[in-house]
């Protein structure tokens, strides 16, 4: 059920406790919670709770009398449990953003609302004093959201909230508009029009003039947009920041095709603002990024390169430096933290020579590029925006809880901090998906910004998910590289000898291991870095155990490389070698293929296309994905989809319609749907175009560069004017 507010599920419960008249069911739920305490552990999750429950009450009328009763509403909704004899107290999330917690006496049944601060102290039960973090307390001057379906729409609701205030002062508009000005130049309006009463005028026959157009005439045919940026700085750190050979390569993935694509849009659609208003302004981007002195084969040691496809937009590196001079050699991104702040004041020294002047707006990506963007806005008073991706928290079940033993490996406990202070800093918040912003409506819920990290400090909030600076904008795929495999006369034949090569040549090189004896059958592809969180030697065992699947199917996958010593991934080398004991476990040659990480993004625009051409799939399997731009591309290719019902896919894909849900954590259900579809397909050669024209129909509705960029300008343009 949908409640808006956990209240109304405790609300009867509060002060009164469970009611003595309740007889057998007050006897059930008070077993129930003495087993809870039984167990010996402070800390019991959703799926614990519910299996205790399940063994105490084994009659299932009673089972359902307990659920529908208070104390049951409340279970369903419960993320977790503290034990504390003789109390448990429960984390209630009714939906999205909205908690409470109470506490419940498993001696007489009572029970009492506890804070946040009331919980988390319970929770970690020593260090009463320990530093508490709230930013939900903030009280910001824009209105609040309230409710969990506006979350991620903060400007239109900011929009309307603020056009009712404007009515109560006019002439600040009137003193805004007249003070956009861009080197000396007025930008909307001149003096002449300098009082609200001259403006209201103007405004009138304004509105003649428009009501003299045709009813139908398109919003472009006559917009006028205020152009306000003309410069904006990127930030996208970690990782080999480059435009060709470094894909797959550790850290270096979808957040650099995502920002090359994304400056652009960004460039295309400034331009456009800016001639349509008459003007030559030419807009400025530069991508600031790590210069790795030590860059293999790509140019990631160059400090400018102009971006391909752009008419004044360039990459610019620089290095890190520590006290021993430049560092060579690339970073981890769990490892970055230490040189952070010096290279902010030395890109900020750059950017400020490069531009001739600061920045207009300046967006940070991931806990690196977002600390650096917000060290540098705060310090140039410039509008900051941040991309609230991929943040570790979601990616690593419990992460903030384990942050203690997780720190040696990933240094959570700077990434949390790094993260905290950017979100809160930032003027605007860009998110690929609602989940990015408040988590997943039920089940495994991941939610971003709810942060306990015992012994670091508690936080009681992290940042109010229902604040309007929240805002999704989706990425989406080049569609000059990926579009549909049936426009033949678009298609890159060139590269067919080679990937024929790729798919099918019976060789093992260091391109290529293992391979397909049946070239009649459909093929099920996957492409990612070789991270364990993409989950690729999980889909290749899926496989290997699901003989119904083997013998419909080939698979082919696209990771890594092959040799583990030339890695200094340390979970790239334990996949590598997780991969070659599947390959001879299950004995999959013959009908598998692992291909090494593919760098050219032309290319693999093609291989996507050929392998809808043999009528396969594209999976994607990850544990959990942020976003998942290997899947907006496979289905821009017109490739039927089937990805991780965790993260982003689970909103980019519509189950059953435009592709399909897997879920990672079940290999063997999830095979078996793969292989009932393909099933059906024999049947029904048909079926197959249904998914793939469903699934080019939801990018076209959904995942473009083009709506991303207008998003996101007007976003920056609605923070300039202050929601105006
Ligand atoms: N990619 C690639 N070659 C590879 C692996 C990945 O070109 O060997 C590309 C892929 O096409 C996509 C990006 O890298 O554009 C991966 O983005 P995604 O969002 O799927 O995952 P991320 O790596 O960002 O976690
Ligand atoms: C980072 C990720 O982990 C992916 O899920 C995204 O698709 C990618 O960035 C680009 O947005």
């Amino acid at each position: 059920p949908e409640i808006h507010n956990t209240m109304e599920m405790t609300s009867g419960l509060l002060g009164n406790g469970i009611p003595e008249a309740m007889g057998q069911n007050r006897g059930n739920i008070k077993r129930c919670l003495e087993k809870y305490i039984e167990k010996g552990r402070r800390l019991l999750k959703l799926n614990q709770l519910m299996d205790e429950m399940e063994i105490v009450i084994n009659d299932l009328v009673q089972r359902k009398q307990v659920m529908e009763g208070d104390l049951g509403k409340i279970l369903c909704f419960t993320q977790e449990a503290v034990v504390i004899p003789p109390n448990v107290a429960f984390a209630v999330r009714g939906n999205p953003g909205n908690w409470q917690y109470v506490k419940v006496n498993s001696s007489d049944l009572s029970v009492e609302a506890l804070s946040n601060t009331q919980y988390l102290k319970l929770k970690e039960a020593k260090d009463d004093n320990a530093l508490e973090v709230d930013f939900g307390a903030f009280d910001f001057t824009l209105p609040q959201l309230s409710l969990s379906s506006s979350v991620g729409n903060g400007l239109s609701f900011v929009s309307s909230k603020l056009g009712g205030r404007l009515n109560d002062n006019p002439q600040s508009l009137v003193d805004y508009l007249l003070s956009l000005e861009h080197q000396g130049e007025n930008l909307m309006m001149n003096e002449t029009l300098n009082t609200a009463r001259k403006l209201e005028m103007s405004l009138i026959l304004a509105d003649v003039f428009l009501s003299e157009l045709p009813k139908e005439t398109p919003f472009q045919a006559f917009e006028l947009r205020i152009p306000r940026i003309f410069n904006v700085v990127i930030f996208s750190i970690h990782g080999y920041f480059g435009q060709n050979d470094v894909l797959g390569l550790p850290d270096t993935g979808g957040q650099v095709v995502y920002i090359l694509d994304q400056v652009k849009a960004l460039e295309d659609e400034l331009l456009h603002r800016i001639n349509s208003q008459g003007l030559n302004f030419k807009p400025q981007i530069l991508v600031v990024t790590r210069l790795i002195p030590d860059a293999k084969d790509t140019k990631c040691n160059q400090e400018l390169e102009p971006i391909t496809g752009t008419k004044h937009s360039n990459i610019l590196r620089i290095p890190f430096v520590t006290e021993n001079g430049i560092l060579r050699r690339w970073v981890s991104r769990f490892d970055i933290y230490p040189y952070l702040e010096k290279f902010t004041k030395d890109a900020t020294t750059k950017i400020l020579d490069i531009l001739e002047g600061k920045p207009d707006l300046v967006i940070g990506n991931y806990t690196d590029g977002n600390l650096v963007a917000s060290l540098m806005a705060n310090k140039l008073g410039i509008t900051q925006a941040t991309i609230a991706h991929a943040l570790e928290k979601t990616k690593y079940e419990d992460s903030d809880n384990k942050w203690k033993e997780f720190d040696p490996k990933y240094h959570f406990s700077s990434q949390f901090t790094a993260d905290l202070i950017s979100m809160n800093s930032a003027d605007f918040i860009i998110a690929s998906t609602y989940q990015e912003i408040a988590g997943r409506k039920s089940g495994t819920i991941r939610e971003p910004h709810e942060l306990h990290t015992p012994g670091l400090y508690r936080v009681v909030s992290g940042i109010n998910v229902f604040d309007p600076r929240f805002n999704i904008a989706a990425p989406g795929a080049d569609d000059s590289i990926y579009f549909p495999f049936t426009s033949q006369d678009r298609r890159f034949t060139k590269f067919h000898p080679s990937i024929e090569e790729l798919l099918y040549s019976q060789n093992e090189n260091d391109e290529h291991i293992g391979y397909l004896v049946d070239k009649k059958k459909p093929i099920i592809f996957s492409m990612a870095r070789l991270d364990v969180v993409k989950n690729l030697t999980g889909l290749t065992e899926w496989y290997a155990k699901n003989k119904r699947l083997r013998d419909l199917v080939n698979l082919v996958i696209v990771g890594g490389f092959f040799d583990p010593s030339k890695s200094k991934d340390r979970e790239e080398i334990s996949e590598i070698k997780k991969m070659h004991s599947l390959i001879e476990k299950y004995q999959l040659k013959g009908q598998f293929r692992w291909i090494a990480a593919q760098t050219d993004r032309t290319r693999n625009g093609e291989l996507y296309r050929c392998i809808a051409d043999t009528r396969g799939a594209f999976v994607q399997p990850a544990h959990y994905e942020a976003f998942g731009l290997t899947v907006i591309e496979a289905m821009s290719c017109g490739l039927v989809t089937f990805a991780t019902n965790q993260g982003g896919p689970a909103e980019i894909i519509m189950d059953g319609v435009s592709g399909f849900h897997i879920d990672p954590s079940d290999g063997e259900e999830s095979s078996d749907k793969i292989a009932d579809f393909f099933e059906k397909c024999n049947i029904d050669p048909n079926y197959w175009n249904l998914f793939s024209a469903e699934g080019l129909q939801r990018i076209y509705e959904c995942y473009t560069w083009k709506i991303y960029a207008n998003k996101l300008i007007n976003m920056e343009a609605h923070i300039a004017t202050g929601g105006i």
